[in-house]
């Protein structure tokens, strides 16, 4: 496997202008593509270039500047279908982002599939954004949650799938890679387990499609979501990948504009997928820019990503058990781990972590981020994480573990 040298990341980081810059005066080590990832000068141009040279709506005007946008846009559509090996690029949805993708199934898959007494089995590790749209759901149809725990190492508690999966349950949400634990969860073997059942599964992919290859056929789930704006690409655009026939076979999310056949004034008759689930005027210029995010990564590999976020992860972690009074939480190093690593440091509140870690240019998250049932499980409030991507250096882990020695001095 191709692996990345300190001058192939070097390299990479040219392509990437914000990270060209100094914070407090020392310059940016930015570990926080978790929650949001900076962008390559390339797919910044395609935005600049769809709004400076043929901005207008698509699938609607005959004119040349319509058909060239309407062109890209679809265009876009076939990468990120190249990009999730996805059967057809009639099956990809763009969407705001990992979160209204799963508002839309839970919505409308849910909407038409799920019943008082169904169950829908979601984890212990989930981020709100695969919680409380089947809260929504549940509290509407009467349908019960029900959650897979996770161990002493972040890693779920498959044992406990006999207990919990069973043929109530009707739907299984979860994560592929935890955003605090950096698990990267058994999918297939999950997905086995669920169709033994008869139940439909969806991945919530929003830290694993950036990260590592996803291919949804391997995989064999029947709805992936994911979001732009952690995958090198614009902010407001994500998306839902799902089967054809289920797509299909369900009824609107949002209504309006591009999604219908017929409007009648009763009653209206509605487009297949994907417009039926694209109401309105999409996010068309962030589209083509997410696209040109899928053709970038797909150059430098994600394999190639992967391994090199693996690298980071086992020499943070090392470099991370030298920090006294230090708590990571998550599975070790090994290939069921990626680059997200959460921690606590014995005295000091994890917003003061990052507010001394920022004074030194180094860029981490603290809070619950957005996985209060996981907190609560963990017993402590919020957490402070370092989160790796394919411009991160180990050298911006050695910083990372200075400041944490300094916030150690100061608190002392
Ligand atoms: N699912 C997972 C696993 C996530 O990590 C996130 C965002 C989402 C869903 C929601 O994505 P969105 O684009 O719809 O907001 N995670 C984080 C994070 O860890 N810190 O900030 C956002």
């Amino acid at each position: 496997m191709a692996t990345l040298s300190q001058f192939d990341v070097l390299t990479l980081r040219r392509d990437f202008p914000i990270l060209q810059q100094e914070v407090h005066g020392k310059p940016l080590a930015f570990l926080d593509s978790a929650a949001s990832s900076q962008k390559p000068r390339r797919v910044i141009e395609t935005l600049e270039d769809y709004y400076r040279r043929y901005n207008a709506n698509v699938h609607r005007g005959v004119y040349r500047l319509s058909e060239e946008a309407t062109f890209a846009y679809e265009r876009a559509r076939g990468k990120i279908a190249r990009l999730i090996n996805a059967p057809s690029q009639r099956e990809v949805v763009f969407v705001r982002n990992t979160t209204e993708a799963i508002n839309l199934v839970a919505y409308a898959w849910g909407g038409a599939n799920i019943r008082a007494g169904d169950r829908i089995l979601l984890t212990m590790m989930e981020h709100h954004s695969n919680i409380v749209p089947w809260q929504l759901l549940a509290q509407r149809t009467g349908a019960e949650l029900v959650y897979l725990p996770f161990d002493g190492q972040g890693r779920l508690a498959l044992d406990d799938l006999d207990r919990l999966l069973d043929e109530r349950v009707k739907m299984v949400a979860f994560t592929h890679q935890s955003n605090v634990f950096g698990t990267i969860n058994p999918v297939t073997t999950i997905v086995e387990r669920a169709r033994a059942v008869g139940a439909r599964v969806l991945l919530d992919a929003a830290q694993s499609v950036p990260h590592m290859p996803v291919d949804v056929q391997a995989l064999g789930v029947d709805f992936l979501a994911f979001s732009g704006h952690k995958m090198c690409g614009p902010t407001g655009i994500g998306v839902l990948w799902g089967r054809r026939e289920l797509l299909n076979a369900m009824p609107p999310f949002l209504g309006g504009g591009s999604m219908i056949d017929l409007v009648e004034l009763d009653h209206s008759t509605f487009a297949a997928a994907p417009a039926r689930f694209e109401a309105g005027t999409p996010a068309i210029g962030e589209a083509i820019a997410l696209g040109e995010a899928a053709d970038y990564l797909r150059e430098v590999g994600l394999a190639t990503i992967h391994h090199h976020e693996q690298e980071l992860t086992a020499y943070a972690l090392t470099r991370l058990a030298e920090v006294p009074g230090l708590t990571v939480y998550g599975p070790p190093a090994g290939l069921d781990r990626g680059g997200a690593v959460s921690f606590t440091l014995a005295g000091v509140h994890p917003h003061d972590v990052a507010a001394i870690l920022d004074q030194e240019g180094v860029a981490v998250r603290a809070g619950h981020h957005c996985t209060q049932p996981l907190h609560r499980v963990l017993g402590v409030p919020a957490t402070t994480r370092a989160s790796f991507y394919l411009y991160n250096l180990p050298e911006e882990i050695d910083r990372l573990v200075s400041g944490l020695h300094k916030a150690r001095q100061i608190f002392a």
